[in-house]
């Protein structure tokens, strides 16, 4: 069986690596379509050799499509998902719309790739620095349980959007220059303030909720749950941590403390011999030869980076670690896409009869 798949959202910068992702990827395709909004349609982009016209998605682009890989954001999403389970298509979403819905899978392959079995149709891609920490925290869980995260993360500009990167790089040169920097996207585009991130740190990735915690860590936290622990408000594991922003322009790094269940060995030795072994992670952890991850070298690379992984001094049972990962191939276009390979390779690119209505408002 080959496939016609169609891309929404495909001109942003998880858009065109979605399309390099899915020419690298096994899936066989018949077609392809780029959908986006009016403003980008008429765009032209190269697949596969190929020169393609980026059309303005209507819900009748759905029609003739086996799969839609979406990028364009929460509205987006929220719009036309629906449209294109209706007319037969699966849709893996990478916005953060449908990811708590009980009817929807949250998939991170490495960790819990049988919850595609039995999907409805749509299947959500969680948030870049949720899917890394999860990718290092699973082995580590499957060999000595888990029973608390606290994480902190160093954010990369392009996890914000293509405009934001921009912006970094622009506000970089202008203090160089003795320029002023101008900051007009970050913390959060359409806020009341905003604050240059060259030569600075923002601790706010997302709005505020009014508990005083950030939505990105907000996700982080229901997000793990749902992935690791089937449930995205889980009594088992205790998660919660801070979300920065850094100015890296690619790739996510992550200070992650986690605690194992007691009496069950866990050593540090132990614990990199299992993420050595883990699907998706490369262990480079040798502080005596200053090896670790960084950002630098882990982009343009699908995998989870890890280091430092080293006993708590004062607690029992208890690790640091520091993970980084590509926020827009894991973090994003590698992740959907990964999904979409192992629902061809599992037969698993069909809509069952009345899932449909479970999508409808
Ligand atoms: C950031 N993690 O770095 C966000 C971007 O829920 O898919 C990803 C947002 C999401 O700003």
């Amino acid at each position: 069986r080959t496939y016609n798949i169609a891309i929404l959202g495909a001109t942003g910068a998880v858009g065109t690596r979605l399309m390099s992702q899915l020419e690298e990827s096994t899936i066989p395709v018949n077609s392809l379509k780029l959908l986006a909004s009016s403003r980008s349609a008429g765009k032209k982009l190269t697949f596969k050799g190929q020169e393609l016209t980026v059309e303005e998605a209507t819900a009748d682009s759905f029609s003739g499509v086996d799969l839609v890989l979406a990028s364009g954001g929460g509205s987006v999403s929220q719009r036309f998902a629906p449209e294109a389970v209706k007319r037969g298509a699966v849709v893996v979403d990478n916005s953060s719309y449908w990811r708590m819905n009980d009817n929807v899978p949250l998939v991170v392959p490495e960790v819990n790739e049988a919850d595609l079995q039995g999907h409805n149709g749509i299947i959500a891609n969680p948030n870049c620095s949720t899917t890394q920490m999860v990718v290092a925290l699973e082995p580590i869980r499957r060999a000595f349980g888990l029973r608390r995260v606290i994480v902190s993360t160093y954010q990369a500009a392009s996890g914000a959007g293509q405009t934001a990167w921009d912006e970094l790089v622009a506000q970089t040169e202008a203090h160089n220059a003795g320029e002023k920097m101008v900051a007009n996207i970050l913390p959060v585009k359409g806020s009341d303030k905003h604050y240059p991130l060259a030569y600075n740190l923002l601790p706010q990735i997302d709005v505020f909720e009014d508990d005083g915690y950030t939505h990105e860590e907000w996700k982080m936290i229901h997000e793990t749950k749902k992935i690791m622990f089937g449930d995205k408000n889980s009594k088992s594991v205790k998660v919660t941590g801070t979300a920065v922003r850094v100015p890296v322009p690619v790739g996510h790094g992550e200070t992650v403390y986690f605690e194992t269940e007691s009496n069950t060995g866990a050593t540090s030795a132990g614990i990199q011999q299992a993420l050595s072994q883990a699907p998706g992670v490369i262990l480079e952890d040798n502080p005596k030869k200053q090896l670790y991850p960084q950002p630098i070298n882990a982009e343009g690379k699908r995998e989870t980076f890890v280091g430092r992984v080293r006993p708590d001094l004062e607690n029992d049972d208890s690790f640091h670690m520091w993970v980084v990962s590509d926020n827009l191939l894991k973090g994003a276009a590698w992740n959907t896409v990964q999904i979409a390979e192992r629902l061809v390779e599992l037969d698993l690119v069909r809509v069952p009869v009345g899932a449909a209505g479970k999508f409808e408002a």
